[in-house]
């Protein structure tokens, strides 16, 4: 628009915040390591990430394969409480398993 204006055909229209700002994303990155066991590592998929037992054993294997695998996507208070429960009972379980937060 040249002049910055809406072009209402002659009707008034307040203009009440056009742009639609997504709210942030962060990606929930697990890390690969040697020694936490697969049966642990798809515990915490389903149990913190609320995977299905199928999308848990594919994330996992992606990790193990390339070293790290997105366990999901959420708002930052979301992805930041997911990887503290994951740290907690992880150090609980004496494995080293650590998860990385990235904006999505
Ligand atoms: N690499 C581990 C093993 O061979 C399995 C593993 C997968 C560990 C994913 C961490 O995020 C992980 N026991």
């Amino acid at each position: 628009m040249s002049d910055r204006q809406d072009q209402t055909g002659g009707v008034v229209k307040e203009r009440v915040k056009v742009e639609k700002k997504e709210p942030t994303l962060y990606k929930v990155i697990l890390l690969n390591d040697d020694y936490t066991t697969m049966e642990f590592v798809l515990h915490v998929l389903e149990g913190i990430f609320q995977k299905s037992p199928a999308e848990a054993y594919r994330i996992m294997m992606q990790v193990h394969l390339n070293g790290s695998g997105i366990a999901g996507v959420y708002p930052w208070e979301v992805a930041e409480t997911k990887v503290e429960t994951l740290t907690s009972q992880a150090k609980q379980a004496q494995y080293p398993l650590r998860a990385a937060i990235e904006e999505a």
